[in-house]
């Protein structure tokens, strides 16, 4: 039975021969370290350094490190289930091109749309939490910057201690740093991968530092009791709140798919890239769990309702230096996450872009930068934009839910393609297909049922705008339907 166009998949074999082609020139430079040391660079930030903090002392209390245990196994695995795509079919473009390859175009726009709640909407949150730990930081060096201009109009109003309510206009470092990171963007100054893997070296010694001096300091009557009794509301403590706690952490998981999009610039992707993944995922879990407990350890789950929590329980210890230390570390930490999210959204618009789907201005390449100047300028204005003006709580909730989305899907083309090409040879297989992907869409679909139902409607809002363009756009300029009609 022919399919309907809607429906028309590219071959896993199409999709391969393009890739090398689109890769050709790249340089196949990154081994397993330097793979691995791309996905903690990409998953590490204002999760652990910022959500963490909003997570306990709203839902879920002490017992925010049981949530993170929980998320880590749901991200085991879609990472299993990533790692067999990402083996199986090297290119760029992660979900959205499995998602062409299995369920076909429509469902490959929905993705590519969707990934972007994942890739830019997902800089704007971490852009804010950098605008905290500046705002801190300047306050240290006795620079004050009003606090209109480090809140969005949408913040709740802060009182200050003369009693005065300030209200939001802009939260204006959170939009400078998205302008200057674009500018480096589009002037060619990319991440390679020693300099990530310095960066990231940076950031894990923040982390181990934060552990290191807080462990000592832990006052255990914090961690009594370690699941807060539940406040009569659903998710608001008790078992419920530990859930809803996971899937607003959640966020700090984002970005060990991440290490995918780099799959044509390694070396063996069929060995490293579940290296990579599996291993980036590994090691943030631990992390995690390990900055969750000694958080929650010094200082009092109520107190933590803050933007900067870790700065705020690293004061505790009363080690100005190393305060000093821990947040230039965690900016810094927080930069080249903004760094990647961007340059990784240029690159799954640029692949879309070439299948027709989106308009030739995310493909287009300046002749000198050798980059997409303007893809990352369009890009760079829509994140500034919604850094300076929308709350961090409903900007980070979003990326999760758009998230999670795209990780369902990701789990059903592995079972899509273990039967449509069973035959094909498999460096990295997952176990216990199908039980394992079924496993990972569950864990998903739980992850999002405890999401607020606003974050909901915002997800269908935002999907219905993505169908609506296709509609208007990437149907008619399809480049496979294109193809498919002029083979008629
Ligand atoms: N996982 C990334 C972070 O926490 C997106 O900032």
């Amino acid at each position: 039975m022919a399919r309907s166009p809607l429906f028309a998949r590219k071959s896993v074999d199409d999709i391969r021969a393009s890739g090398e082609a689109e890769g050709v020139g790249l340089h196949k430079a990154l081994g397993p370290v330097s793979i691995t040391a791309m996905g903690i660079g990409a998953i590490i930030g204002a999760g652990i350094f910022v959500l963490t903090g909003t997570a306990a002392a709203q839902y879920a209390g002490p017992g925010i490190m049981i949530s993170f245990v929980i998320c880590g196994i749901a991200c085991a695995f879609v990472g299993l289930c990533y790692a067999e795509l990402a083996a199986l079919i090297p290119v760029s473009g992660s979900s959205y091109t499995y998602t062409y390859a299995t369920l076909g175009e429509l469902f490959a726009w929905i993705i590519g749309w969707d990934l972007v709640l994942e890739y830019a909407v997902a800089a704007s949150t971490v852009a804010v939490g950098w605008s905290a730990y500046l705002v801190r930081l300047l306050a240290r060096a006795g620079i004050g910057v009003p606090h209109a201009w480090t809140m969005a109009p949408f913040d709740d109003p802060v009182t200050l201690a003369d009693g005065t309510i300030v209200h939001g206009i802009l939260n204006l470092p959170a939009a400078l740093i998205v302008v200057i990171i674009t500018a480096l963007l589009v002037m060619g100054t990319r991440e390679s991968a020693r300099t990530n893997t310095i960066m990231v070296g940076v950031k894990l010694a923040v982390v181990l530092l934060f552990i290191a001096l807080g462990v000592g300091a832990i006052d255990t009557a914090n961690w009594s009791p370690l699941i807060p009794e539940n406040h009569g509301n659903f998710g608001e403590f008790g078992l419920t709140g530990v859930l809803r706690g996971a899937s607003v952490v959640f966020f700090a998981f984002i970005g060990f798919d991440a290490v995918s999009t780099a799959a044509q610039e390694a070396r063996n992707p069929q060995r490293d890239m579940p290296i990579g993944i599996l291993g980036s995922l590994a090691i943030c879990t631990l992390l995690y769990v390990a900055v969750s407990a000694v958080m929650t350890g010094l200082v009092s789950y109520t107190q933590l309702n803050v933007a900067a929590p870790i700065g705020l329980a690293v004061d505790v210890l009363g080690l100005p230096w190393i305060s000093f230390i821990i947040d230039i570390g965690v900016l810094a930490g927080l930069t080249t996450v903004i760094l990647v999210s961007l340059y990784g959204q240029t690159r799954i618009f640029y692949t879309m872009s070439h299948d027709g789907l989106l308009p030739p201005l995310f493909a287009h390449i300046h002749p000198s930068w050798r980059t997409p100047w303007l893809s990352q300028i369009v890009i760079g204005a829509f994140v500034a934009i919604a850094a300076a003006l929308a709350p961090l709580d409903i900007l980070g909730e979003l990326v999760s839910i758009g998230t999670l989305f795209a990780f369902m899907l990701v789990c059903g083309a592995v079972i899509y393609l273990r039967k449509s090409d069973a035959d094909r040879f498999r460096p990295f297989r997952v176990p216990g297909v199908p039980v394992v992907p079924i496993l990972g869409i569950l864990c998903c679909l739980g992850l999002m049922y405890f999401l607020p139902l606003d974050t909901w409607l915002r997800l269908i809002i935002w999907l219905g705008i993505g169908l609506a363009i296709y509609a208007f756009y990437g149907r008619h300029h399809s480049r496979l339907r294109t193809l498919a009609e002029r083979q008629r």
